[in-house]
């Protein structure tokens, strides 16, 4: 069942599959020996060659001797990591006792599948969710990532679509807002240097720390974690009262009105210097130099929205170029993401396109409350009998991880996890499945970062007994019963279905071609025929009870919404868990090479006032904690954070700490206002020498 694997050696395309805005075209070599080889960068005018450090090496990766290869089997108590080999086919009969056991026990809620975007492929991510929707099994309330940006987003623009990134190479000013591109987004790094080159454009960073990226910008701007939404309005206000704003456009395309002017005039410079820890004159240069750009790209990114004020921040950062005006000119405007280009019709691909039985949601972040039988977190229905899990890893990257690993060791839980590593859920559950990895099944890709839909071919045969999770879930739901035609069509005819019902060029072609550019005229793309909503109007004022459950502490107008976690005396630090180069999420963390990168182990970057007061040195051992738990790892000392802000990069497995319980541990599982979202760098804690740690070099 597996997909049809090409038999040659020589080079092929690919698309890189990860979860990363650039979905890049790779050209991928493919050994005498039918194994991976090199990967570089393939053709396709937005990624345009360039590839990240890690993927480059993904040979590294597909052909690691610790890939699982075989089905296997628990065969100590929970947690311990013992397990013994047994045939897919004993595998598929355990996991159909599990799951049946849970359905007739406790209804087809009681089971969860939980999947999210290790893959972002569409048919390869599609299969467990298209037999949850069948099977009426819980559904899943999407929080690690993008609920709090779509919602800011989304309350302003209407629509999740931006300026297409190719128009960098005619931006004379481009804002790297909240995120860290030369870690996340590589591609685009390339597109600002080319803006550089060709015609001076410079560049700013809105950061709490000295990023990679923050160190190449003209100017970077320094500000406390969760306060974007102050700085944002302090900028209006300059634009405003200097004569900056471009009137005629608010008149025209926006709703802005004397109410909104009134209410930014409350928002200045001082006032919001105190939020956000920058200077009165930081903020108005800013606000001079966006003001007196017309061709101002501001890159929205994800990072700033990671907290529980995140969707509010958003809406208030997405402001600046509706006041300015710069949508209207090429190189001008802003890009969050670009998922609403495609126009994909999935109801065939998940299932709906038939009647199916309705059933709860549970929010993905909060899975160690549900796992752990909180009602609210189970909406107050049965509780979690049985998961099926696929391309994500809850044990080290959902918030709260000391809670999800209790939840996980529960006896009356039954889990199946398909992977392509033993990752720290792996090792968690009942039954573990190996996974195929992109270079051996087909499938088809958007991206959030550019506009080309893109298909790719297997180039390998799957190694070992690894199965793709669309041929998996496919066995799966014939011996469950569960009928679906999309369950008997291979990867590249669903995604043909798919295509076909979408009104695009078939998966071939796409192939061949590829990939199709998705990119609308630059009317439609500048938002100069309408943003999103039914007037067609950029809203200064959201109607933040259509986008979320818990809208009523939302603020009328562009805002700062204090309710983050704010620092207090027991409680010193904001924490920031940042992304880290080498890594992708908790991917590429298996990879030798990827860890040297990293530096080998986790470190917490501490400034130095506040280690010399607490006796911190380099290489030093540090606690970080609050009331959620505390966890130990080395300290760097570096002038790169301010002193108030700790951050820690990467989502390393739990057992790369000194006491094997890792970062998420300290992230709450409040939703972020108001449709939810996990804070993952919206974290007060303490920080102390751990005197009676051991003390290595850096
Ligand atoms: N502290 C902290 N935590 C965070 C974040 C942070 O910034 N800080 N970021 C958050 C964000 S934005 C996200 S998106 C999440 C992501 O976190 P995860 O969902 O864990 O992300 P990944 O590491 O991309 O992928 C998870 C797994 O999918 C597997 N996988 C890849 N391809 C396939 C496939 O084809 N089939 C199967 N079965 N498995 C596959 C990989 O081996 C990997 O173990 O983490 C969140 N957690
Ligand atoms: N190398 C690498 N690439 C990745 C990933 C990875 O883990 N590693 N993860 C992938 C995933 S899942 C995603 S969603 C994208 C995300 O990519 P982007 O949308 O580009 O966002 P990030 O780079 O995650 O943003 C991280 C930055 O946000 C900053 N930040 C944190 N809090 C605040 C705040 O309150 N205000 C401001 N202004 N900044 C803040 C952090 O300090 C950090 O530098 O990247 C993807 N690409
Ligand atoms: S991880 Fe991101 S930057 Fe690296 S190859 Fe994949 S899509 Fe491109
Ligand atoms: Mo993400």
């Amino acid at each position: 069942m597996n997909d049809r694997p090409r038999a040659d050696s020589g080079f092929f395309p690919g698309v890189c599959p990860h979860d990363c805005p650039s979905a890049c075209a790779l050209c991928l070599e493919v050994t005498g020996d039918g194994r991976i080889g090199r990967v570089r960068g393939g053709r396709q005018s937005y990624t345009d060659g360039v590839v990240c450090a890690k993927v480059a090496r993904y040979a590294e990766r597909a052909n690691h001797p610790d890939r699982l290869m075989r089905p296997l089997r628990r065969a100590g108590p929970k947690g311990e990591g013992r397990f013994e080999p047994v045939s897919w086919d004993d595998a598929l009969d355990i996991v159909v006792d599990g799951l049946r056991r849970a359905m007739q026990e406790f209804g087809p809620e009681s089971v969860w599948p939980y999947h999210y975007a290790g893959t972002m492929g569409l048919v390869q991510r599609a299969a467990l969710r298209r037999l949850g929707h069948l099977a009426g099994w819980s559904r899943q309330h999407e929080t690690f990532c993008v609920a709090l940006a779509d919602a800011g987003w989304l309350a302003g623009v209407g629509v999740k679509r931006g300026v297409d990134a190719r128009e960098l190479a005619d931006s004379d000013l481009i804002v790297a807002w909240g995120c860290n591109p030369v870690y996340t987004q590589i591609n685009f790094m390339h597109w600002v240097q080319k803006a550089r080159r060709a015609r001076g454009a410079r560049l700013v960073v809105v950061d709490p720390y000295r990023t990679p990226s923050a160190e190449k910008a003209d100017l970077h701007l320094m500000l406390k974690p969760g306060t974007d939404g102050a700085l944002a309005c302090a900028v209006m206000h300059v634009l405003l009262a200097e004569g900056l704003a471009d009137r005629a456009y608010l008149a025209c395309h926006t709703d802005f009105s004397p109410a909104v002017e009134a209410h930014l005039a409350s928002r200045g410079p001082r006032w919001a210097a105190a939020i956000t820890g920058l200077s009165v004159e930081e903020i108005a240069a800013f606000a001079r130099l966006y003001g007196s750009t017309r061709a101002s790209f501001l890159r929205a990114g994800h990072g700033f929205t990671r907290q529980r004020n995140g969707a509010a921040a958003m809406h208030a950062v997405s402001c600046l170029p509706a006041v300015t005006g710069a949508w209207q000119a090429r190189g001008g405007g802003a890009l969050y993401g670009q998922a609403a280009l495609y126009g994909l019709d999935r109801r065939f691909l998940y299932g709906l396109d038939q009647p199916v039985p309705t059933a709860r949601s549970l929010d993905m972040a909060a899975i160690g409350r549900a796992l752990t039988g909180e009602k609210a977190a189970l909406r107050d229905g049965p509780k979690v009998a049985a998961m099926l899990i696929q391309n994500t890893n809850p044990a080290v990257v959902a918030p709260e991880s000391a809670v999800v690993r209790r939840g996980f060791l529960r006896e009356d839980l039954f889990v199946c996890v398909h992977e392509q590593f033993m990752t720290d859920t792996a090792r968690l559950a009942d039954i573990v499945l190996p996974a195929t990895m992109f270079p051996e099944h087909d499938d088809l890709y958007q991206a959030s970062g550019h506009t080309f839909l893109q298909g790719a071919r297997a180039a390998v045969a799957p190694p070992g007994e690894c199965r793709s999770n669309h041929a998996f879930i496919g066995e799966l739901a014939a011996r469950l019963r569960v009928e679906h035609p999309a369950f008997r069509l291979d990867a590249a005819s669903l995604a043909d279905r798919l295509l076909h019902d979408s009104g695009k060029p078939g998966f071939a072609e796409l192939v061949r071609s590829g990939g199709l550019d998705c990119a609308p005229p630059f009317e439609k793309a500048h938002f100069l025929d309408g943003f999103g909503h039914a007037d067609g109007r950029f809203r200064f004022m959201p109607d933040w009870s259509a986008i979320g459950a818990n809208h009523a502490v939302m603020p009328p107008f562009p805002d700062h919404l204090a309710v983050i976690e704010e620092v207090s005396e027991d409680m010193p630090f904001r924490l920031v868990s940042a992304p880290a180069r080498h890594f992708l999420n908790s991917s590429f963390t298996e990879t030798a090479s990827s860890r040297a990168g990293q530096g080998k182990r986790p470190t917490v970057l501490v400034h130095p006032g506040p280690a010399k007061s607490l006796g911190l040195g380099d290489g030093d051992l540090a606690r970080l904690g609050n009331r959620r738990g505390s966890v130990r790892l080395h300290a760097r000392i570096t002038d790169r954070v301010p002193p108030e802000t700790l951050v820690v990069e990467g989502q390393w497995p739990n057992a790369c700490f000194v006491d094997g319980i890792g970062i998420n541990a300290l992230v709450g599982a409040e939703p972020g206002y108001p449709n939810g979202g996990a804070a993952y760098h919206d974290t007060a804690v303490w920080l102390s020498a751990d005197a009676d740690g051991e003390k290595t070099g850096p």
